[in-house]
């Protein structure tokens, strides 16, 4: 018998690398998604926007711009992401009303604030 498993096996894998990891992430990002999403890009060590006004349950998602890391914490700890690289991209989904300030670790002085309603 032939080792027909493996074979297959490797085609997959094939396809995996030729798509490359901006193919699933540009796939990841255009998935139909039930939460309202909001974008805030980390620019020149800067949020933007600074200060964004979400709904309940909304999604909201960073991505790093920069070529030097970026975290996102919220000053009273109900986020917090790891060191994004370039392209990277931290999401969370904003469940309870208030209003959320946070930093970026590596430079506190980058402030942001997410405003639920
Ligand atoms: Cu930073």
């Amino acid at each position: 018998m032939k080792p027909r498993i493996p074979k297959l096996a490797s085609t997959a894998t094939c396809a995996a690398a030729l798509l490359g990891p901006a193919a699933f992430a540009h796939a990841a990002a255009e998935a139909p998604n039930a939460a309202p999403t909001t974008h805030v890009s980390i620019k020149q060590f800067a949020f933007h926007a600074k200060r964004v006004v979400v709904k309940k349950g909304s999604r909201v998602v960073w991505k790093n711009s920069d070529s030097d890391p970026h975290t996102i914490k919220s000053a009273k700890g109900h986020f917090s992401s790891e060191a994004l690289d370039t392209g990277d991209t931290y999401s969370v989904v904003m469940r309870h009303a208030g209003t959320f300030s946070y930093i970026c670790t590596i430079h506190p002085y980058m402030h942001g604030e997410i405003v639920v309603r």
